[in-house]
């Protein structure tokens, strides 16, 4: 082949599948699909698409101030995490699919006024909170269920605590050096990588599968005083078989690395945090129905998480998820040294 032939087939060559159409390929595997689940996500992913604009021009338009703050126009600034709230809310609402919303930046869920729709959505629009203002990787977070409620009539709480056994869809935003999509309908994992140029999603990481055992683990060391005995104990022989530590404190970052390369991330209960930091329905939940769907593993120590029923919008739940035997070789450290987190 010749230099010039060679140059136009590299010029010319496909740019991949993007998220939309894979989308409505996937929704041929299930013929009963009314195309509702995939405007779902096509909704989430194009909230997404905004958030990440927000995200990279954050320093520019002043968004990473605190709520009622004024920029140096005098106008109000609102914090990223409340102004991706609002983008999510909103394009969930018009897209029509979403009859309840339930978020972190909201106390409790909100009808989303599509009585019609089968759908609820749970989601931490911007999680990270930390990392916001410095530049630092974040994401956003969902989960899809069906409705317990009959169709037609107003959404109930009940409709939003399910277990995470009931997800019908699941997935996170990484806001990261290239920005990245990964999602689940039980069908396996597939990631996509956001084109700027082009505005779209492109299948990047299809199937994605998650090492059985791993060499990173990611914890916040600081709070070691107030680990129960067990996590402590596992750390200790984390570092004598000279794991890796990583931590960047954005759960979506942490969670995305170990699930490429082979890791656990773990927030145990703490002294100031009795069950945890992390919120069930939508932070653990989601990430746990991709561990799964991975390969990997999601519990709070001794429970699967996708197994515990919720009692509240907001519960907190430990969380111990990544490669499998990571996640088994800390359960069996909780057991052998079943002691709480110590008092101060
Ligand atoms: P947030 O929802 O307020 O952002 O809190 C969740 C975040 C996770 O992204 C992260 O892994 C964890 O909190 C970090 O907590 P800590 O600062 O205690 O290590
Ligand atoms: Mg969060």
């Amino acid at each position: 082949m010749s230099d010039a032939m060679r140059a136009v087939e590299r010029l010319s060559a496909p740019v991949g599948t993007t998220l939309s159409r894979f989308i409505v390929q996937e929704q041929k595997h299930f013929p009963e699909a009314l195309g509702e689940l995939s405007q779902l996500l096509a909704d989430l992913s194009f909230a997404a698409k905004i958030i990440n604009r927000d995200v990279n021009r954050a320093g520019l338009i002043n968004s990473d101030g605190g709520v009622g703050g004024q920029n140096v126009q005098g106008e109000e600034q609102m914090k990223l995490d409340v102004v991706a709230d609002i983008r999510f809310a909103r394009a969930l609402q018009r897209g029509g699919q979403a009859c309840a919303i339930a978020s972190e930046e909201m106390e409790n869920f909100i009808d989303a006024g599509n009585h019609e729709s089968r759908y609820i959505v749970a989601l931490d629009p911007l999680d990270g909170s930390s990392n916001i203002d410095v530049n630092v990787a974040i994401g956003t977070i969902f989960s899809i269920y069906p409705r317990k409620s009959p169709i037609g009539t107003p959404p109930q709480l009940d409709d939003v605590l399910q277990p995470g056994t009931e997800q019908v869809a699941s997935g996170y935003v990484l806001y990261g050096s290239s920005t990245v999509l990964v999602y689940t309908t039980g069908r396996g994992v597939n990631g996509f990588t956001y084109e700027p140029s082009l505005g779209e999603f492109f299948l990047s990481h299809p199937h994605m599968r998650t090492p059985e055992n791993g060499r990173i683990y990611s914890i916040n060391e600081g709070n070691w005083n107030d680990f129960p005995a067990g996590i402590r104990a596992y750390l200790d022989g984390a570092r004598q078989r000279k794991l890796t530590a990583r931590y960047i404190g954005s759960l979506v970052a942490d969670f995305h690395r170990n699930l490429l390369k082979g890791g656990i991330y773990l927030y145990p209960p703490t002294v100031k945090a009795p069950s945890g930091k992390l919120r069930l329905l939508y932070e653990c939940n989601p990430l746990a129905f991709i561990v799964e769907q991975a390969g990997g593993t999601a519990t709070d120590g001794t429970r699967r998480i996708l197994e515990i029923s919720p009692g509240e919008l907001h519960q907190r739940c430990p969380l111990y998820i990544g490669s499998k035997q990571m996640v088994e070789q800390v359960q069996n450290a909780l057991k052998d040294t079943p002691e709480p987190p110590s008092q101060p």
